[in-house]
């Protein structure tokens, strides 16, 4: 049957090489394994087309990207105080992500998305000590040693 068969040239089509555009949780926390005020996990990898979705996990966070800390014509986003937004995220490279409130606390997380070599100027000397020694610890925790301060 031609219906038939066109689906299954379909299937067997978008199979090889067709993997599913995957969902990082990432919760925001007043206290998780690596200290206070934290994203938790505070670094993701995944591929292009993927996505993070922001947890509630305790109250009064958000999810922003840093001005500057993403790949070239990046949009960027916003979340509202205790939003769970999902951002999928296209463009190769990596990504800073705050809480608005609590960023001089180093309330960070780090995103690489696909195949991508830290740019040398990423982590601006207008952000927080904090936050650059944040930065810093991410990077050398996932051996981003050009991350490192
Ligand atoms: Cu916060």
């Amino acid at each position: 049957m031609r219906l038939r068969s066109a689906l299954i040239a379909l299937v067997l089509m978008s199979a090889p090489g067709a993997v599913l555009a995957e969902t990082v949780e990432v919760r925001m926390l007043n206290r998780g394994t690596n200290g206070s005020v934290v994203f938790e996990p505070d670094y993701v990898e995944f591929a292009p087309g993927d996505t993070l979705q922001f947890r509630v996990g305790h109250r009064s966070h958000n999810a922003a990207f840093i001005e500057g800390m993403a790949p070239d014509g990046f949009e960027g986003f916003k979340g509202q105080i205790d939003e769970e937004i999902a951002v999928t995220l296209d463009r190769p490279g990596f990504y800073g992500i705050k809480c608005s409130p609590h960023l001089g606390m180093g309330m960070v997380t780090l995103v690489k998305v696909g195949e991508a070599t830290a740019p040398d100027v990423f982590i601006d000397d207008a952000l927080p000590a904090r936050v650059r020694k944040r930065f810093g610890e991410i990077g050398a925790g996932a051996g981003l040693t050009r991350l490192a301060p």
